[in-house]
């Protein structure tokens, strides 16, 4: 994998590679994580700040607030330097060990007052306890899909009434049309972003058997089936969409 740990800029695929292995999250992706995904996520650089409004409008007193996934912690980052009840405590979890080496050094580097925990840990094995939110933001997408609707339950089951489940994540279409429409854009949305023709390919490979999106009927059934009867569509960039859903 090429690098360029000195820019910060993303060029992991950007030479030809004969031998492309799965993707993972180490310290060549980490050490430029922040540019790869606001170059390759349509819409990140909004859903971000937006977390922080979300969490101005329902952290509760003496709860917890869940960030699982949360690579450099930049959601971390947005929630804690709005939430302005009294007790909250924030756990961010993620099980790359070279993301959250970083996310420390961020976090520390963060005057905000609200704690932060930050775990190296599976979200499969962790309780959520006494959680006036969960974010699960761009990570949902890369739990297996048998073990995606188990996560869900012990999250609905460790919020509080009221509690929201914030969800972001990559989409696929039934309708043919529009799913080829949304990916063709999403790819120009690379483009214009600087990729090019072998770096979009190449990371498509790799992405392939670990990034596996659901439709939004799906994401909307399994939340139901878990317990959920709030769930809104928050926001949508091509194939990218921000779900609320609501524990009443
Ligand atoms: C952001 N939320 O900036 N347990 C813990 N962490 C995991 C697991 C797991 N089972 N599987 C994947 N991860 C962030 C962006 S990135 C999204 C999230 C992306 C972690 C993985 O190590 C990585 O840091 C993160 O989930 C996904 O808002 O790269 O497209």
């Amino acid at each position: 994998m090429a690098k360029n740990k000195d820019t910060g800029r993303d060029t992991v695929y950007a030479k030809q590679n004969e031998m492309l292995v799965d993707f993972v999250f180490d310290d060549n992706v980490a050490h430029v994580f922040p540019d790869m995904i606001r170059r390759s996520v349509p819409g990140y650089d909004a859903i971000i700040p937006l977390l922080g409004v979300f969490a101005e409008r329902y952290a509760r007193q003496d709860s917890n607030i869940y960030d699982l996934g949360c690579s450099l912690g930049a959601a971390t980052l947005a929630m804690r330097r709005r939430i302005t009840q009294s007790g909250c405590r924030i756990i961010a979890i993620d099980n790359s060990e070279s993301m959250v080496a970083q996310c420390l050094s961020h976090i520390e580097a963060d005057q905000s007052p609200v704690p932060v925990e930050i775990m190296c840990d599976d979200i499969l094995d962790i309780k959520i306890e006494n959680a006036s939110i969960v974010v699960i933001n761009f990570t949902l997408q890369f739990i297996k899909p048998e073990l995606r609707e188990n996560l869900l339950n012990n999250i609905y089951a460790g919020l509080n009434e009221d509690g929201v489940l914030l969800i972001a994540d990559k989409i696929v279409f039934d309708n043919v049309q529009e799913g080829n429409f949304q990916i063709d854009m999403h790819t120009q949305f690379k483009r214009a972003n600087g990729y090019s023709e072998l770096e979009i390919a190449q990371k498509r490979t790799a992405l392939e058997n670990i990034l596996v999106p659901d439709t939004i009927e799906q994401h909307k059934q399994r939340l139901n089936r878990v317990g959920f009867k709030e769930v809104n569509i928050w926001f949508q960039c091509f194939n990218f969409a921000g779900i609320c859903a609501i524990k009443s």
